[in-house]
């Protein structure tokens, strides 16, 4: 057992409810960088599908911009579903493509990585964008955890949406209690899909509202996927996994899905260490 006076009252709480609920959520820890990658990706986004003009960051007043918002839920109105993954892609690219990308993205919520999972991190190479339009059953990710399917059980996923997300509009997680019982009878679902294990898990999941503005990080150790969005408007979100990178790896690798982004002096000099040698055995 971990001494808790060794962690900070904050951490302390960030920790218990992170493993009691198997979330947080929060507002970012970095406005100004949300606002920046949610321009980023509207410019994108307007540029693939040939949309002008692009809507100002930023009214008169200085907000942040809520014709962006505005332009990202109703892109239903501008791409149909066969054009969607090209679009996904296209964005992915135009992420990937800005230097800044990663570092912004982690500045969301670099407190609270620290606080649950360590202050030496490895993170994702590449943060993945999701789009679903309201009642498009293609792009969907039926119940899973991502440790079921090659990911070490150290990692979390931190979510985050560039539109309000609620409802179906939203991703669901099984809470902790209910999911140790679903491990149990997993085995029972072997010649079975998803859809028996969505059903099994229906009344105890619950859907994570996040607003424009919040973080969700979440346990990927955790049942979760979901649904056709059935609000009228559609979801963007982000999501990218981080671990502490002195942490088992499982399938997915440093140096290739994982890159190292908070090493500290003394884990660099040793891991450079080399022993003095050209001793006679
Ligand atoms: O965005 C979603 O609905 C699911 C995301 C997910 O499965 C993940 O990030 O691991
Ligand atoms: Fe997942």
């Amino acid at each position: 057992m971990i001494d808790p006076e060794f962690l900070t009252a904050e951490e302390r709480a960030l920790s218990e409810r992170f493993i009691a609920q198997g979330y947080l959520i929060a507002p970012v820890e970095n406005r100004a960088s949300l606002d920046r990658i949610r321009a980023h990706v509207a410019a994108a986004a307007c540029e693939m599908l040939g949309i002008t003009p692009m809507p100002k960051d930023g009214g008169k007043d200085g907000s942040s911009g809520d014709g962006i918002g505005a332009l990202l839920d109703g892109i239903h109105g501008h791409v149909d579903p066969e054009r969607l993954n090209a679009l996904r892609l296209s964005v992915i690219g135009a992420m990937a493509a800005a230097p800044w990308f990663r570092a912004a993205y982690f500045s969301l919520a670099r407190q609270a990585l620290s606080a649950v999972i360590g202050n030496e991190l490895a993170m994702q190479r590449r943060v993945n964008l999701s789009i679903q339009l309201p009642g498009d059953a293609e792009s969907l990710l039926p119940v899973h955890a991502d440790v079921w399917s090659g990911d070490s059980p150290f990692e979390a996923v931190l979510w985050v949406p560039l539109v309000d997300c609620y409802g179906t509009k939203a991703m669901y997680l099984l809470p902790p209690v209910p999911n140790a019982h679903l491990s149990d009878r997993l085995h029972q679902f072997a010649e079975r899909g998803a859809e028996d294990i969505y059903r099994s898990i229906e009344p105890d999941i619950e859907w994570m509202t996040v607003p424009y503005g919040h973080y969700l990080l979440f346990n990927q150790n955790l049942a979760h996927g979901n649904r056709v969005n059935r609000e009228p408007e559609t979801r963007w979100s982000m999501n990218c996994r981080f671990k502490g990178v002195f942490t088992p790896y499982a399938d997915k690798k440093l140096g290739e899905f994982f890159e190292p982004i908070t090493l500290r002096a003394m884990s660099r000099l040793g891991m450079d260490y080399r022993l003095p040698g050209g001793f006679d055995e």
